[in-house]
């Protein structure tokens, strides 16, 4: 087992420290605020020929019309542009597109400075900072690479019966994140039942081209052949001129999406050239080479929203439709290109495309982890710099890119630091951060948790007792195959592949949020960004009852699991349970052997007992009976009563009278005959706290 391989799969950037509230706010009192509390962070890891600045009112409307970055109008500041040789100063935000909104939210206030390379930019950072037309000045903090590979494999043939898929894609059966059967094979403590529970899911809703989920990470690979037929595709661009910004949305031949690092590195500026196979070979201090560049994160989690799926090729993606075109879309946000990678001032503008190009969903696992020691509170966050970026993600949630909901929802991955604390941004309290679980339902190693995280999903974790199938504990998903693979130095040379991390746990959860909205958008349905982070977080599968004792994670190594009990967020997110939340339907917990009674008085309103009385009647499919292990049921005195034999979850139906003690002679009179469909969550043990 190869140890590089194993680790480090964030995006990390260290962060620096400083003082000032709210990333946004205007200073507390004009004029006497002092320059060192005007420098939000530090130069370190940040893009050595860049500052963000945010100006107050007058400046913005000059510099927004300035005739050349020394002829502002603004005497002073023309001078010390020149003074540290700006070559440009532009706005960070397109105030074309939907301008009075973005104004309103002081986004015309953001401007990006570009130096010449000789430019000491502490210094000048120092001097802008001295200006009272500037109220804050930010280093424009670099993201740092996923130091990740995937372990490429070939498509192989399928194995498990096609009665037992849902859909043809071969490698699906292997994708135990989205059904676990449980197999030693996979891994070795694999748990059935401990995946998101998306066969149940599809049942209900497979995906809908009204929604568009921007996947800000690596370039997608859009020519992919289990991508290719659900990338989101700019018409007018795709039917334009090359060279020509055809929708006029600010960006060049932007057809599947943007490219923030690339020309972003010298002029600010986003283009339409999505890359994924770009790197260079590195040689370090101790003259070791080292591959920098693409590593197939980006088309990874691209193919985990949704691969393309039933079309008999590959893998399948959570919200990749059932083969009828109908998959949800993908929009490419590239923030890593080769050795390059984004700051928070192109990040930022990735965002707003995000939100102007009519994504609803913005997948981003990535995030910046705070400095080792330091606990969380709002004021740490602060000190990070990063307002331009927040200011965009906070413009995103408040757009609405799809029919069937108000307002966006941004879901950022956990980290992968095993700390007590989620990355930045994703630790906010307004936006989701994902922590990962193992095959057998249990955290990883390489986990965050506590402070700011809000939900679990499968992330994969390696096993290392048998090499040769330790792998199939991560997950499964498309990956470039002439993007290098760092570990070997050779192309991957495959079309699908295996990782581990929060970032695959992420576009879980971003695929069954574009599932819900899928849901809706077919249904009629409409919902609130708000309701639906509720519905991501409240559709859980409880686990905290397992957190106890240890987990062994190698030979030697094992896992506390007491200290995760609370703090993995509220619990397992579960596909099929988001989706019954919007239809209203309810879900009944049960125990593996354990006589279950549904009594309809109980399931109505808040359960406490309605002017309600069963009618003994039931519907149940047999599919559902089989998974669970139900081989009779009982009726009495209105009531239902089973006992599963399996955990697992399944729907019933159950009849019950409103209004009325009876129903008349032949059913026409008297109490109203009503169904109501109940979720059964069946789960192993009875010591599990209550998920409900
Ligand atoms: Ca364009
Ligand atoms: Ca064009
Ligand atoms: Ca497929
Ligand atoms: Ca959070």
């Amino acid at each position: 087992m190869n140890k590089g391989r194993i680790l480090l799969f964030a995006l990390v950037a260290l962060l620096a420290a400083s003082c000032v509230k709210d990333p946004t706010a205007e200073p507390q009192s004009q004029g006497v605020q002092s320059v060192s509390k005007k420098i939000i962070n530090t130069a370190e890891n940040a893009d050595p020929s860049k500052l963000i600045l945010y100006v107050d009112e007058e400046t913005a409307d000059l510099w927004a019309n300035m005739e050349s970055v020394t002829r502002s109008g603004n005497e002073s500041l023309d001078a010390l542009a020149v003074e540290f040789g700006a070559k440009f100063v532009k706005p960070i935000f397109n105030m074309a597109i939907n301008g009075d909104q973005k104004r309103e939210m002081n986004m015309h206030r953001w401007f990006l400075v570009c130096f010449d390379s000789e430019t000491d930019v502490e210094v000048a950072a120092e001097k802008f900072a001295a200006m009272k037309e500037i109220n804050r000045v930010e280093f424009a903090t670099m993201l740092q690479r996923p130091k990740v590979t995937a372990v490429p494999v070939h498509e192989m043939p399928a194995t498990r019966a096609d009665n037992q898929m849902p859909y043809d894609d071969p490698m699906l059966e292997l994708q135990w994140h989205y059904d676990n059967q449980g197999l030693t094979s996979i891994y070795e403590t694999a748990k059935k039942g401990e995946d998101i529970n998306a066969f149940a899911a599809w049942k209900y809703a497979t995906g809908n081209r009204q929604v568009v989920v921007a996947v800000m990470d690596e370039g997608i690979k859009y020519t992919h052949e289990d991508l290719k037929d659900n990338m989101w595709v700019n018409e007018k661009e795709l039917n334009g001129q090359a060279g020509v910004d055809d929708d006029k949305n600010g960006v060049i031949d932007d057809i599947h999406g943007v490219n923030c690092v690339d020309e972003a590195a010298t002029t600010g500026r986003l283009t339409g050239n999505i890359s994924w196979d770009q790197g260079v070979w590195k040689t370090d201090q101790y003259g070791n080479k080292y591959y920098d560049g693409d590593v197939g994160h980006g088309t990874h989690v691209a193919g985990t929203v949704a691969a393309v799926n039933n079309n008999g090729i590959g893998v399948a993606g959570v919200a990749g439709g059932s083969g009828n075109g109908d998959g949800v879309r993908l929009m490419s946000i590239q923030i890593f290109d080769g050795e390059g990678n984004s700051s928070y001032a192109t990040n930022a503008a990735g965002v707003e495309y995000a939100a102007d190009n009519g994504a609803c969903i913005l997948q981003s696992s990535w995030g910046y982890p705070l400095k080792e020691g330091v606990k969380m509170s709002d004021s740490d966050y602060e000190n990070m710099g990063g307002g331009v970026e927040l200011a965009a993600i906070r413009y995103f949630v408040k757009q609405s890119g799809c029919s069937a909901m108000s307002g966006n929802v941004a879901i950022f991955a956990a980290g992968n630091e095993t700390k007590d604390t989620a990355d930045y941004p994703g630790a906010y309290n307004e936006f989701i951060a994902v922590t990962a679980y193992a095959p057998d339902g249990l955290p990883t190693t390489y986990t965050n948790y506590k402070q700011g995280c809000n939900v679990s999903a499968p992330g994969g974790d390696w096993w290392e007792f048998r090499a040769d199938v330790s792998v199939k504990g991560c997950v499964l998903s498309t990956i470039p195959a002439e993007t290098i693979d760092p570990s070997t130095g050779s192309l991957y040379n495959a079309d699908y592949g295996y990782m581990q991390g929060t970032s695959m746990a992420c576009p879980h959860v971003s695929g069954v949020a574009a599932l819900v909205l899928s849901y809706a958008v077919e249904n009629g349905i409409t919902l609130t960004n708000t309701q639906l982070y509720d519905i991501l977080t409240s559709s859980v599968r409880e686990i905290d009852s397992q957190l106890s004792g240890t987990k062994k994670t190698g030979y030697i190594s094992s896992l506390t699991l007491d200290k995760y009990k609370g703090n993995m967020g509220t619990g397992k997110l579960d596909a099929l349970m988001a989706i019954q939340s919007v239809r209203g339907t309810r879900c009944v917990p049960a125990i593996v052997g354990k006589e279950l009674t549904l009594d309809p008085a109980k399931l109505i309103g808040n359960g406490e007992g309605f002017n309600v009385k069963g009618y003994g009647e039931y519907k149940i499919s047999e599919d559902t009976k089989k998974r669970l292990g139900i081989d009779r049921i009982d009726t009495f005195g209105g009531k239902i009563y089973f006992t599963p034999k399996n955990a697992g979850i399944g729907m019933i139906t159950i009849t019950y009278i409103a209004g009325g003690n009876a129903v008349g002679g032949g059913g026409t009179t008297g109490g109203k005959l009503m169904e109501k469909e109940v979720v059964i969550v069946v789960r192993d043990t009875d010591d599990n706290g209550g998920w409900m």
